[in-house]
Protein backbone atom coordinates (compact mmCIF):
# COMPACT_ATOMS: atom_id res chain seq x y z
CA UNK A 1 0.00 0.00 0.00
CA UNK A 2 2.91 2.14 -0.51
CA UNK A 3 0.96 4.21 -3.03
CA UNK A 4 -1.29 5.46 0.17
CA UNK A 5 -0.06 8.44 2.25
CA UNK A 6 -1.75 7.82 5.72
CA UNK A 7 0.47 10.16 7.41
CA UNK A 8 -1.37 13.25 5.68
CA UNK A 9 -4.71 11.72 6.01
CA UNK A 10 -5.33 11.06 1.99
CA UNK A 11 -5.58 7.19 2.80
CA UNK A 12 -9.05 7.49 4.25
CA UNK A 13 -9.95 9.50 1.80
CA UNK A 14 -8.68 7.54 -1.18
CA UNK A 15 -10.53 4.62 0.49
CA UNK A 16 -13.79 6.09 1.30
CA UNK A 17 -14.31 8.53 -1.83
CA UNK A 18 -18.35 8.23 -3.69
CA UNK A 19 -17.38 10.38 -5.88
CA UNK A 20 -18.52 8.65 -9.68
CA UNK A 21 -18.22 9.65 -13.26
CA UNK A 22 -20.35 8.08 -15.73
CA UNK A 23 -20.44 10.75 -18.35
CA UNK A 24 -23.59 11.23 -20.79
CA UNK A 25 -25.11 9.46 -17.89
CA UNK A 26 -24.55 10.58 -14.10
CA UNK A 27 -22.04 12.03 -11.74
CA UNK A 28 -21.54 12.39 -8.41
CA UNK A 29 -19.11 14.65 -6.99
CA UNK A 30 -18.45 14.46 -3.08
CA UNK A 31 -16.93 17.56 -1.53
CA UNK A 32 -13.04 15.34 -0.41
CA UNK A 33 -12.41 15.06 -3.95
CA UNK A 34 -13.10 18.87 -5.52
CA UNK A 35 -10.10 20.97 -6.95
CA UNK A 36 -9.91 24.42 -6.86
CA UNK A 37 -10.01 25.89 -10.53
CA UNK A 38 -8.38 29.28 -11.85
CA UNK A 39 -10.95 30.94 -13.65
CA UNK A 40 -10.93 34.47 -15.01
CA UNK A 41 -13.27 36.86 -13.03
CA UNK A 42 -13.07 35.43 -9.92
CA UNK A 43 -10.83 37.00 -7.81
CA UNK A 44 -10.26 35.72 -4.40
CA UNK A 45 -12.74 32.88 -4.59
CA UNK A 46 -11.96 29.52 -4.71
CA UNK A 47 -13.53 27.52 -7.42
CA UNK A 48 -14.77 24.61 -8.49
CA UNK A 49 -16.52 23.42 -11.95
CA UNK A 50 -19.00 20.97 -11.59
CA UNK A 51 -21.32 20.14 -14.30
CA UNK A 52 -19.73 21.02 -17.74
CA UNK A 53 -20.35 19.95 -21.44
CA UNK A 54 -17.79 17.71 -20.63
CA UNK A 55 -19.80 15.67 -18.45
CA UNK A 56 -22.62 15.84 -21.44
CA UNK A 57 -24.26 19.19 -19.79
CA UNK A 58 -26.30 21.99 -21.56
CA UNK A 59 -24.99 24.15 -18.81
CA UNK A 60 -21.98 24.86 -16.60
CA UNK A 61 -22.07 25.13 -12.98
CA UNK A 62 -19.56 26.03 -9.95
CA UNK A 63 -19.00 26.04 -6.43
CA UNK A 64 -17.26 28.93 -5.29
CA UNK A 65 -15.97 29.97 -1.93
CA UNK A 66 -15.82 33.78 -1.53
CA UNK A 67 -13.20 35.22 0.35
CA UNK A 68 -13.43 38.35 2.29
CA UNK A 69 -13.94 40.74 -1.07
CA UNK A 70 -13.59 37.92 -2.98
CA UNK A 71 -15.10 38.88 -6.19
CA UNK A 72 -16.32 38.41 -9.94
CA UNK A 73 -16.75 42.28 -11.47
CA UNK A 74 -16.44 40.69 -14.71
CA UNK A 75 -19.76 39.44 -15.05
CA UNK A 76 -21.24 36.50 -15.02
CA UNK A 77 -23.53 35.75 -18.25
CA UNK A 78 -23.98 37.80 -20.55
CA UNK A 79 -23.97 37.44 -24.83
CA UNK A 80 -26.48 34.61 -24.77
CA UNK A 81 -25.52 33.41 -21.38
CA UNK A 82 -28.27 33.22 -18.55
CA UNK A 83 -26.59 33.18 -14.59
CA UNK A 84 -27.98 31.99 -11.51
CA UNK A 85 -26.44 32.58 -7.95
CA UNK A 86 -27.30 30.85 -4.86
CA UNK A 87 -26.10 31.80 -1.05
CA UNK A 88 -25.17 28.34 0.20
CA UNK A 89 -23.78 30.31 3.44
CA UNK A 90 -22.48 33.95 4.21
CA UNK A 91 -23.56 37.12 2.35
CA UNK A 92 -22.92 38.77 -0.49
CA UNK A 93 -23.69 41.56 -2.61
CA UNK A 94 -25.34 41.14 -6.48
CA UNK A 95 -25.87 43.54 -9.25
CA UNK A 96 -27.13 43.53 -12.81
CA UNK A 97 -28.24 46.28 -15.31
CA UNK A 98 -31.49 46.06 -13.40
CA UNK A 99 -30.85 45.43 -9.83
CA UNK A 100 -28.60 45.12 -7.26
CA UNK A 101 -29.25 43.44 -3.53
CA UNK A 102 -27.63 41.91 -0.46
CA UNK A 103 -28.14 38.58 -0.44
CA UNK A 104 -27.65 36.27 2.73
CA UNK A 105 -28.31 32.54 3.14
CA UNK A 106 -30.87 31.63 0.88
CA UNK A 107 -30.48 34.42 -0.95
CA UNK A 108 -30.30 34.21 -5.23
CA UNK A 109 -30.48 36.32 -8.07
CA UNK A 110 -31.56 35.00 -11.37
CA UNK A 111 -29.80 37.39 -14.17
CA UNK A 112 -30.86 36.98 -17.90
CA UNK A 113 -28.27 36.09 -20.94
CA UNK A 114 -28.47 39.90 -21.99
CA UNK A 115 -27.53 40.94 -18.27
CA UNK A 116 -23.75 39.66 -17.11
CA UNK A 117 -24.59 39.59 -12.69
CA UNK A 118 -21.78 40.62 -10.71
CA UNK A 119 -21.17 39.96 -6.89
CA UNK A 120 -18.55 40.86 -4.19
CA UNK A 121 -18.48 39.39 -0.52
CA UNK A 122 -17.67 42.56 1.38
CA UNK A 123 -18.95 40.74 5.37
CA UNK A 124 -15.24 40.16 5.88
CA UNK A 125 -16.30 36.84 6.30
CA UNK A 126 -16.04 33.40 3.30
CA UNK A 127 -19.19 33.30 1.91
CA UNK A 128 -20.37 30.01 -0.20
CA UNK A 129 -21.94 29.94 -3.71
CA UNK A 130 -23.44 27.91 -6.24
CA UNK A 131 -23.39 29.59 -9.42
CA UNK A 132 -24.84 28.18 -12.86
CA UNK A 133 -24.86 29.43 -16.42
CA UNK A 134 -26.54 28.07 -19.68
CA UNK A 135 -26.80 28.94 -23.08
CA UNK A 136 -30.50 30.41 -22.91
CA UNK A 137 -33.03 29.07 -26.01
CA UNK A 138 -35.06 32.30 -27.07
CA UNK A 139 -38.84 31.84 -27.55
CA UNK A 140 -40.31 34.40 -29.80
CA UNK A 141 -42.90 36.71 -27.66
CA UNK A 142 -41.68 35.91 -24.69
CA UNK A 143 -38.26 37.26 -22.04
CA UNK A 144 -37.25 36.33 -19.25
CA UNK A 145 -36.72 38.73 -16.76
CA UNK A 146 -34.43 39.52 -13.33
CA UNK A 147 -35.34 37.60 -10.34
CA UNK A 148 -33.90 38.30 -6.98
CA UNK A 149 -35.44 36.09 -4.04
CA UNK A 150 -34.64 34.36 -0.87
CA UNK A 151 -35.71 30.24 -0.19
CA UNK A 152 -36.66 30.78 3.11
CA UNK A 153 -39.64 33.10 1.79
CA UNK A 154 -41.29 30.68 -0.48
CA UNK A 155 -43.37 28.71 1.15
CA UNK A 156 -42.83 24.33 -0.02
CA UNK A 157 -45.83 22.84 -1.37
CA UNK A 158 -46.75 19.02 -1.13
CA UNK A 159 -44.99 17.30 -4.02
CA UNK A 160 -47.02 15.53 -6.33
CA UNK A 161 -49.78 14.83 -3.62
CA UNK A 162 -47.30 13.84 -0.59
CA UNK A 163 -47.29 16.10 2.93
CA UNK A 164 -44.05 14.15 3.21
CA UNK A 165 -42.00 15.58 0.10
CA UNK A 166 -42.41 18.77 -0.49
CA UNK A 167 -40.63 21.07 -3.19
CA UNK A 168 -40.62 25.12 -4.10
CA UNK A 169 -40.15 27.07 -6.87
CA UNK A 170 -37.47 29.96 -6.81
CA UNK A 171 -38.11 30.98 -10.45
CA UNK A 172 -41.52 31.65 -12.28
CA UNK A 173 -40.83 29.22 -15.32
CA UNK A 174 -44.41 27.08 -14.02
CA UNK A 175 -46.25 30.61 -15.37
CA UNK A 176 -43.72 32.25 -18.14
CA UNK A 177 -42.68 30.58 -21.17
CA UNK A 178 -40.25 33.27 -21.16
CA UNK A 179 -38.13 31.20 -18.67
CA UNK A 180 -36.29 27.75 -20.22
CA UNK A 181 -35.04 26.76 -16.71
CA UNK A 182 -35.91 26.82 -13.27
CA UNK A 183 -34.35 26.07 -10.20
CA UNK A 184 -36.56 24.02 -7.28
CA UNK A 185 -35.67 23.17 -3.56
CA UNK A 186 -36.88 19.12 -2.83
CA UNK A 187 -37.03 17.96 0.45
CA UNK A 188 -38.03 14.53 2.00
CA UNK A 189 -39.26 13.53 5.75
CA UNK A 190 -36.72 10.77 6.56
CA UNK A 191 -38.46 7.68 5.16
CA UNK A 192 -40.20 9.36 2.82
CA UNK A 193 -39.53 9.17 -1.23
CA UNK A 194 -40.36 10.07 -5.43
CA UNK A 195 -43.60 8.48 -6.03
CA UNK A 196 -41.66 6.47 -8.96
CA UNK A 197 -38.67 6.08 -10.58
CA UNK A 198 -38.40 9.24 -13.04
CA UNK A 199 -36.89 9.89 -16.50
CA UNK A 200 -37.31 12.48 -18.76
CA UNK A 201 -35.70 14.29 -21.00
CA UNK A 202 -34.52 17.18 -19.21
CA UNK A 203 -31.40 17.56 -17.07
CA UNK A 204 -30.71 18.15 -13.70
CA UNK A 205 -27.60 19.76 -11.38
CA UNK A 206 -28.05 18.98 -7.58
CA UNK A 207 -26.73 20.07 -4.78
CA UNK A 208 -27.50 18.64 -1.60
CA UNK A 209 -28.20 21.15 1.26
CA UNK A 210 -28.94 19.16 4.28
CA UNK A 211 -29.40 15.27 5.42
CA UNK A 212 -29.09 12.32 4.03
CA UNK A 213 -30.42 9.71 1.77
CA UNK A 214 -30.63 7.05 -0.76
CA UNK A 215 -30.29 8.09 -4.36
CA UNK A 216 -31.00 5.69 -7.37
CA UNK A 217 -29.16 6.97 -9.99
CA UNK A 218 -29.64 4.70 -13.32
CA UNK A 219 -29.75 1.57 -11.05
CA UNK A 220 -27.40 2.27 -8.55
CA UNK A 221 -28.02 3.14 -5.22
CA UNK A 222 -25.89 5.80 -4.18
CA UNK A 223 -25.54 7.02 -0.57
CA UNK A 224 -25.68 10.68 -0.64
CA UNK A 225 -25.47 13.54 1.76
CA UNK A 226 -25.25 17.36 2.59
CA UNK A 227 -22.34 18.73 0.06
CA UNK A 228 -22.58 16.37 -2.51
CA UNK A 229 -22.78 17.38 -5.71
CA UNK A 230 -25.16 14.83 -9.08
CA UNK A 231 -25.40 16.00 -12.52
CA UNK A 232 -28.26 13.92 -14.28
CA UNK A 233 -28.32 13.57 -18.53
CA UNK A 234 -31.55 13.30 -19.70
CA UNK A 235 -33.19 10.01 -19.12
CA UNK A 236 -31.14 8.83 -16.58
CA UNK A 237 -33.90 6.77 -13.94
CA UNK A 238 -33.59 8.98 -10.63
CA UNK A 239 -35.47 8.43 -7.17
CA UNK A 240 -34.25 8.76 -3.52
CA UNK A 241 -35.59 8.24 -0.13
CA UNK A 242 -34.33 10.10 2.73
CA UNK A 243 -32.94 8.86 5.88
CA UNK A 244 -31.74 9.93 9.46
CA UNK A 245 -33.14 12.37 11.38
CA UNK A 246 -33.52 15.24 9.78
CA UNK A 247 -35.01 16.57 6.47
CA UNK A 248 -33.58 15.70 3.02
CA UNK A 249 -33.15 18.43 0.69
CA UNK A 250 -31.04 19.87 -2.40
CA UNK A 251 -31.61 22.63 -4.74
CA UNK A 252 -31.91 21.40 -8.20
CA UNK A 253 -31.96 22.85 -11.60
CA UNK A 254 -34.34 21.73 -14.20
CA UNK A 255 -34.72 22.95 -18.08
CA UNK A 256 -38.03 23.48 -19.16
CA UNK A 257 -40.93 25.14 -21.66
CA UNK A 258 -38.90 24.02 -25.04
CA UNK A 259 -39.59 21.53 -27.84
CA UNK A 260 -36.82 19.20 -28.36
CA UNK A 261 -33.37 21.02 -30.03
O1 LIG B 1 -38.49 17.77 -10.89
C1 LIG B 1 -37.84 16.76 -10.99
O2 LIG B 1 -37.60 16.24 -12.08
C2 LIG B 1 -37.29 16.11 -9.74
N1 LIG B 1 -38.35 15.49 -9.02
N2 LIG B 1 -36.23 15.19 -10.00
C3 LIG B 1 -35.50 14.65 -9.01
O3 LIG B 1 -35.70 15.01 -7.83
N3 LIG B 1 -34.53 13.79 -9.34
MN1 LIG C 1 -36.12 14.70 -12.15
Amino acid sequence: MGYLNNQTGYRESLLDNRSIVKKNNYVVLEPDGLVKNVIPGYENCDTTILGCPEMGATFADYLVTAHADGKNAAGIGGDGIESFLYVISGAVSVKNADESADLTEGGYMYSPADKPMTFENKSGEDAKLYVYRRRYIPLEGHSAHTVVGNANDIAYMDYEGMTNAQSKDLLPAGEDLGFDINMHFLKFEPGASHGYLETHIQQHSMYFLQGKGMYNLDGDWMPLQAGDYVFMDSFVPQGCYGVGTEDYIYIYSKDCNRDVQ
